[in-house]
């Protein structure tokens, strides 16, 4: 069979995260209407008759502000190492800016076999469409393809392409798995992405979510307790909303989706900390699972 690893990578908010879950068929990577929504490599296995591919869904290549930007943006560059086909998606919406002209010539420095996805071609119009693919044909990528995550459109096209990309090679992944993220991240994951698009400015790239405890009772309650952090005392009150309402609406809607997920009644308990400038403080990334290497 062909199998490979296929990183998808691209600016912030052009769509990643929404691709990969299309063509793994299921949600294994949160998404937000925020950018640098994804802050780990999440992998993602898509199957298909003759070919297993993993999707390394990575965080949005961007400005680095703090060493949390640096680690993130490092974290893609080794993605590059192993790669045998590379997804590079850019947004149809939005003209191709210098972020885009740095990665597409990252890619290039690391000879990576790339193929453009131009993503969200039914939000733009057939002349932005049009634009994005004449501005995407300046790189030496010889395969562009305008796709939308949200419709389908295009997507098959685009993974005959990567597949026609790997080698024959062993299967990574037994059949039927589609993500290899510990239960405790894709917990703190659903739950963070419910905060996310409630919160204003900069305050979502301040969040994290660090989960404590998953344990099941004999009857088939789970009880979860997690931390949702912030970096400054004035966004303990933004999080926790008008007396309570915002942390409660999140929270109703994590433990409803964590239900379906885990397939059984949650009980979840969210407590808000202030960990003072955690971005910026390499142990404090070190605890919370942003690793340097
Ligand atoms: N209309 C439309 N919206 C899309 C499409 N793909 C993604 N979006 C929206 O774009 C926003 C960003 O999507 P994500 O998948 O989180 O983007 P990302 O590239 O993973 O972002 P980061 O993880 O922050 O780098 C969300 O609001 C999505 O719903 C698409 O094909 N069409
Ligand atoms: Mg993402």
């Amino acid at each position: 069979m062909k199998s490979g690893f296929v990183p998808v990578v691209g600016r912030p908010n052009v769509g990643k995260s929404s691709l990969v879950n299309h063509i793994v068929g299921s949600k294994v990577a949160i998404i937000s209407r925020r950018p640098q929504t994804t802050r780990n490599v999440i992998r993602g296995v898509a199957e298909g008759p003759g070919y297993q591919m993993v999707l390394l869904d990575t965080p949005g290549v961007h400005k680095p502000r703090n060493e949390l930007g640096n680690r993130l943006n490092a974290m893609v560059g080794r993605t590059l190492t192993d790669a045998d086909a590379v997804i590079f998606v850019i947004d149809a919406t939005m003209s191709v800016g210098p972020g885009d002209r740095l990665i597409a010539t990252r890619l290039h420095d690391a000879e990576a076999d790339v193929v453009v996805a131009v993503n969200k071609v039914d939000k733009a119009s057939k002349g932005d469409t049009v634009t994005r693919l004449t501005e995407a044909a300046q790189w030496p990528f010889p395969d562009i393809y305008p796709v939308s995550a949200a419709t389908g459109h295009g997507i098959s096209g685009l993974v005959e392409g990567v597949v026609s990309r790997l080698t024959d090679g062993p299967a990574f992944y037994p059949p039927g798995v589609d993500t290899d993220q510990p239960e405790e991240m894709i917990v703190g994951e659903i739950i963070r992405e419910k905060f996310l698009d409630r919160l204003r400015d900069e305050l979502p790239h301040s969040l994290v979510v660090r989960v404590s405890e998953i344990d099941q009772r004999e009857s088939g309650l789970i009880d979860i307790v997690a931390d949702v952090i912030v970096e400054r005392d004035s966004q303990r009150g933004i999080v926790l909303g008008k007396g309570g309402s915002v942390l409660k609406t999140a929270g109703t809607e994590a433990r409803t989706e964590l239900e379906t997920v885990l397939g059984d009644r949650v009980n979840l308990r969210l407590k808000v900390l202030v960990e003072k400038d955690w971005q910026s403080h390499p142990p404090l990334l070190d605890r919370l699972g942003f690793r340097e290497r």
